[in-house]
């Protein structure tokens, strides 16, 4: 038997689409299982025996010989998948570790301020204090972006990586956040870019609703 791959996760978040985006743009097949975080699945004993931390998105790899490996942290498993498929993980050592230092930045800087930005925009409305907060800090984080691709095609230099791939997926929805890209035009042109990539698609193309 070949090595087979499932994800579990849901079509409504950043961290399942990176993991679904690095499947898509590898052309790796995989088996799509939808939790319901509404319905608090990801905290079900059954998920948890997948996923300790009680999240999505989980990628369990049915190894050939090795038996059954369920991954977890979307940062950390396309970083695997990267050194499994030998594509989007930089030419050396040196670009290894820039990729890690963007995916670093992205989780500390950019993704959870998106994320709340959007969760505010969407799901529930707290204090405006609290939603002024965010929208500064992911605004901060996306100047941040847009100065730092000045120049640069890829974030890498030699090409696309898992470090476009991860900061991708939290720049993605920043629509439903209510960012206007049209103010960015770096990131916008890196966008065009990612989007030209074989295999590519938007969130809602790649993951299943239920
Ligand atoms: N650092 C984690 C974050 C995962 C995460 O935030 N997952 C959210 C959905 S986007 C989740 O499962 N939320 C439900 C919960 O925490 O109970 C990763 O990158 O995989």
């Amino acid at each position: 038997m070949a090595d087979q791959f499932t994800l579990y996760g849901s079509f409504l978040s950043g961290p399942t689409y990176k993991v679904g985006l690095m499947l898509a743009l590898t052309g790796q097949p995989y088996a799509y299982r939808h939790v319901d975080l509404s319905k608090a699945e990801q905290k079900s004993p059954e998920f948890l025996k997948l996923n300790r931390f009680g999240q999505v998105p989980v990628l369990v790899h049915e190894r050939a010989t090795q038996g059954s490996l369920p991954l977890v942290q979307s940062c950390a498993i396309i970083e695997y998948l990267a050194d499994l498929s030998g594509r989007f993980g930089g030419k050396d050592a040196a670009e290894r570790q820039q990729a890690r230092e963007w995916l670093h930045w992205d989780v500390d800087r950019l993704m959870p301020w998106m994320n709340r930005a959007r969760f505010y925009a969407r799901f529930v409305k707290p204090d405006p204090a609290v939603v002024e907060h965010a929208r500064k800090a992911a605004a901060t984080g996306l100047d941040m972006l847009e100065s730092l691709l000045e120049g640069r095609t890829f974030l890498l230099e030699s090409g696309p990586s898992i470090a476009d791939i991860g900061l991708f997926s939290s720049v993605v929805h920043a629509a439903e956040a209510e960012f206007d890209l049209d103010e960015y035009p770096n990131i916008q042109a890196w966008w065009k870019r990612i989007a030209a990539l074989p295999g590519f698609k938007l969130p809602y193309e790649l993951l299943p609703k239920s």
